[in-house]
């Protein structure tokens, strides 16, 4: 199996490297504005695109990727809420398990329904350990999941909960405060997990301007996802590409 997506991530980190990652929602934005989207994403080179959500409720999986790789060769990655969000049409996927909850659906149950399509597909398996984090106010993917997610001045917890992962094989750690987190993950707990673990991290979720990104990516993210602030504000993308990229 390919690793290009891992190797690109593993790559950046080893030489310091920040990389965004724009998190595109196929239910939010209407053909047009995923056009436009697209096109902002290919000008600011981005350098990964994460597609998917908690809740979709639209049938618009594959359109969306469709559009999305007309426009830019920047790798698609699903980033699943569910088994119904698989598609060929992506290049890899996020291979998820909720580890900082105690939903066995979501640590392990979900996962063995998607292995037997996914060992058959041609998608990139990411293996990754996925950490909710408080963030001020329940979000769809703490409600969805039904679990609690780890209180945000609770660092060793979230230290403690990285290194599981990684002691257990996963090879990339996914910190979320949600889509449309009210407060992004503090700086604080992003460098106290960068230090536990050495796989690369992931860091998202109410990520809204270039001044946060750097903080975070500062903190110790390798990848910063921003998804909600660009659905609006598409040319929000290429400031914040320069921002994470002049690290
Ligand atoms: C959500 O980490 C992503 O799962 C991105 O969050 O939409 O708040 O940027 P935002």
């Amino acid at each position: 199996m390919m690793q290009e997506i891992y190797n690109k991530i593993q790559e950046a980190k080893n030489s310091g490297k920040k990389l965004l990652s724009v998190l595109v929602d196929p239910d939010k934005l209407d053909d047009d504005a995923l056009k436009v989207t697209a096109q902002h994403i290919c000008d600011a080179k981005a350098d990964l695109i994460f597609v998917g959500g908690s809740l979709l409720v639209k049938d618009n999986l594959d359109n969306c990727i469709d559009i999305l790789k007309s426009y830019c060769n920047i790798p698609v990655t699903l980033f699943p809420g569910s088994v119904q969000q698989i598609s060929e049409k992506a290049d890899g996927i996020l291979f998820l398990s909720l580890i900082s909850g105690r939903n066995p659906d979501f640590l392990i149950g979900n996962q063995v329904i998607a292995a037997p399509l996914l060992k058959s597909s041609s998608l990139e398996i990411l293996a990754t350990g996925y950490m909710l984090i408080e963030s001020g106010k329940q979000t769809t993917a703490s409600y969805v999941s039904n679990t609690t997610p780890i209180p945000r001045d609770k660092k060793e917890i979230a230290m403690a909960t990285a290194m599981a992962g990684e002691m257990m094989g996963q090879k990339l750690i996914y910190m979320d405060g949600g889509s449309g987190a009210q407060n992004h993950i503090p700086a604080e707990m992003v460098g106290a997990v960068n230090k536990a673990v050495d796989i690369p991290i992931i860091i998202g979720g109410g990520i809204r301007d270039a001044k946060t990104a750097i903080e975070i990516a500062s903190a110790g993210a390798d990848v910063v996802v921003v998804g909600n602030a660009f659905e609006g504000n598409p040319a929000l993308i290429s400031e914040i590409a320069a921002a994470i990229h002049s690290i």
